[in-house]
């Protein structure tokens, strides 16, 4: 099962890919796409809510395991600048860079757009990221990055199956009421194995429950491994208890406030004390107000790009976590929005 998000640069042809990828379903700020042939499964996912809201994207991205950056003959714009800091700041290992449109350049062009891809993003996350050349007018490249979706796919599933043993933990994207079965959600295992009769609690608002019955991609299944995207249906809650972002497993920390490792992006601008900023941790999201930065052992007022910082933040929205998982931190009055990443302490 691989799950791929489509971003990059205005009207790359991102939604056109997607459409060509699987059959269009389910939409929200996001849009998936499905497609199953043999035993091989493939959900993409279209950010189609961004650039208007960063939370689409990182929706997007968070839910995928591969991400397609999508570059058009015209080059990056700010929007697929703004992606490649997302990717950095998220610490996204798999991707595939997409220069698409490919029937309206030619091959020397490509190339040097290449080029300058890979020097603007060296010492990213992308760093080594594969570049293939499409284009969904003339199908140029469309079989060969179905190829290289799976291949890097099947990196991706070997990865997963080092945390098949860990504790269950599957994040929710949406949920709803389905008359006669009761409270049905969406979403992925992101790490253990998730079994049928599983008790499991929902976090952050603690609505203990029980797994009644499992499905991935349709068909009924006792059990679901890592990076599976699964169809739950819960007894003990009711729909309304669960919103997305919600974490189904047996221990979460649940808080308003945070103190935080951070780094701040190199492309990021600085920010003070008293600052509004935005906080993701997977598919949860809440405001939150700088109220202390300290470098080293010394209070100061401002964090300053490419530098690392201990930040307290406070919040008013609860929030679930584990020990490990990334936090991102988004300013939204920024025309780039991504500024930093951290860990709490
Ligand atoms: N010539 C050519 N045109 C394409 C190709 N792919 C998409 N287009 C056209 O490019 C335009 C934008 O395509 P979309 O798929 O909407 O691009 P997008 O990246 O989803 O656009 P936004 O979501 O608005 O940023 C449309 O008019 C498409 O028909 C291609 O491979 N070749
Ligand atoms: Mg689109």
């Amino acid at each position: 099962m691989t799950k791929i998000a489509i971003i990059g640069s205005e009207k790359s042809g991102k939604t056109t890919l997607a459409g060509k990828l699987g059959k269009k379903g389910n939409v929200t700020d996001i849009t998936m796409y499905d497609f199953a042939k043999n035993d091989r499964i493939l959900t993409t996912i279209d950010a189609t809510g961004y650039p208007a809201s960063v939370k689409s994207l990182v929706t997007a991205l968070d839910l995928s395991d591969i991400a397609l950056l999508c570059i058009p003959p015209e080059g990056l714009d700010p929007q697929a600048a703004e992606c490649i800091i997302a990717l950095d700041v998220m610490g996204y290992k798999h991707g595939i860079v997409v220069l698409t449109k490919s029937d309206t350049s030619y091959p020397f062009a490509l190339d040097e757009l290449k080029e300058k891809l890979q020097k603007v993003t060296t010492g990213t996350v992308l760093e080594n990221w594969e570049y293939i050349t499409i284009s969904t007018t003339s199908f140029e490249g469309m079989e060969e990055l179905k190829e290289l979706i799976f291949t890097v796919g099947d990196r991706v599933d070997k990865e997963q199956r080092e945390l098949d043993s860990l504790p269950t933990r599957t994040v929710i994207d949406q949920s709803f009421n389905v008359t006669g079965i009761g409270c049905v959600v969406l979403g992925v295992v992101m790490q253990g194995t998730l079994n049928a009769k599983d008790k499991m609690v929902a976090y952050p608002a603690k609505k203990e429950l029980e797994i009644r019955s499992i499905q991935m991609h349709d068909v009924d299944t006792k059990s679901a491994p890592a990076g599976a995207r699964v169809g739950l249906a819960l007894k003990g809650v009711q729909s309304k208890d669960i919103d997305r972002g919600f974490i189904l497993s047996e221990k979460e920390t649940v808080a308003t406030n945070f103190t935080l490792k951070c780094t701040l992006s190199p492309l990021a601008r600085s920010f003070n004390v008293d600052d509004m900023l935005h906080l993701y941790v997977g598919l949860q999201s809440s405001p939150v107000r700088v109220t202390e930065i300290t470098e080293g052992s010394e209070k100061v007022e401002t964090a300053a790009p490419g530098k690392e910082y201990m930040l307290q933040l406070e919040g008013s929205k609860e929030i679930a976590y584990s020990k490990n998982d990334r936090f991102i931190l988004s300013n939204l009055d920024e025309k780039q929005r991504f500024i930093a990443f951290g860990y709490e302490q």
